[in-house]
């Protein structure tokens, strides 16, 4: 598996520039709220992963150090890339894209080496500290990919993200999530399809605004959690959203500052009973609001 990864590590890091020049100097056609804000800095493969990752450490002491040893633990060595190969392929390194760049797939399927990537491949596939597919920088972007079984930690998303045409065949721990100690920020999902969850497909564990758009899901714990037992303000926005095989909650949040926005909401719980109260569960009715 190491002959692929590497072929394709190369050709990754060799687009970078190319890839960074889309927010740069070239016409940049995106919708502008597909752009980087004004402001962002908008990084190529030129720097150093971690060191780019370093330039968003939280000020918080206690979330410093938990960040410092997820760059240091958690994440082995990243690839920083910013387009994939169209073709199937094993990655055995968790790939980064800079801050403010477009990580284009172009359509491949990657799987994770489970041993480089310490994915946990028994039932549920719950240990922690499992390595991520990708870490995206702040203002990220990311389409065009299918992320194929062992799901391990899905998408890290620092913040000010968008993934379009993402499918998830089989998530692992989470599909896609923004831990406590990143900035968090405006996340969107679209175009996209997730499937089997054991727990949960999308979880956020700091303040974020949440857009989920034209999204398929199937066979899932929950579609969103909010981390438990924190209060922090959480926005989820969801419009045309069809899930199915739902176990638990479509939204789960203990958060007295969790909103949420739904149109077009489609939703079938697993097994049968009433299961009305597990829809949006835990979160304030007065907070919810159909549109
Ligand atoms: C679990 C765990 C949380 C957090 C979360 C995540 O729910 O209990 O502390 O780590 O996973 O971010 O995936
Ligand atoms: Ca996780």
């Amino acid at each position: 598996m190491v002959g692929p990864m590497a072929a394709a590590a190369g050709s990754g890091v060799a687009s970078a520039g190319t890839g960074a020049a889309t927010a740069g100097t070239g016409a940049d056609t995106r919708p502008s709220e597909d752009k980087p804000k004004t402001g962002d800095q908008v990084a190529s493969c030129d720097e150093d992963p971690l060191t780019a990752l370093r330039g968003f450490a939280p000020m918080d002491e206690d979330l410093n150090k938990d960040y410092e040893k997820y760059l240091t633990g958690e994440l082995g060595t990243l690839t920083c890339a910013t387009e994939g190969t169209g073709k199937p392929r094993t990655i055995t390194q968790t790939i980064f894209v800079p801050p403010g760049a477009t990580y284009d797939g172009k359509g491949e399927t990657l799987t994770a080496d489970a041993a480089a990537l310490h994915c946990d491949t028994s039932e549920g596939e719950q240990a922690e500290h499992q390595q991520p597919y990708f870490v995206l920088g702040k203002g990220a972007q990311l389409k065009n990919v299918t992320i194929a079984y062992p799901g391990c930690e899905g998408v890290h998303m620092l913040g000010e993200n968008v993934l379009d045409n993402i499918t998830w065949q089989d998530a692992g721990e989470d599909a896609a999530s923004v831990r406590s100690y990143f900035p968090g920020g405006k996340i969107t999902i679209k175009n996209s399809e997730g499937h089997k969850a054991a727990d949960k497909m999308f979880q956020f564990n700091a303040p974020c605004d949440v857009h989920i758009e034209s999204f398929k899901g199937s066979d899932m714990g929950k579609l969103v959690r909010q981390n438990g037992g924190k209060e922090f303000e959480l926005h989820i926005d969801l419009n045309e959203v069809e899930v199915s095989e739902v176990i638990s909650a479509v939204v789960q949040s203990d958060s007295p500052k969790c909103f949420i926005r739904y149109h077009e909401l489609t939703y079938a719980f697993k097994g049968s009973g009433d299961k009305a109260d597990r829809v949006f569960k835990d979160v304030p009715a007065a907070n919810i609001t159909e549109y």
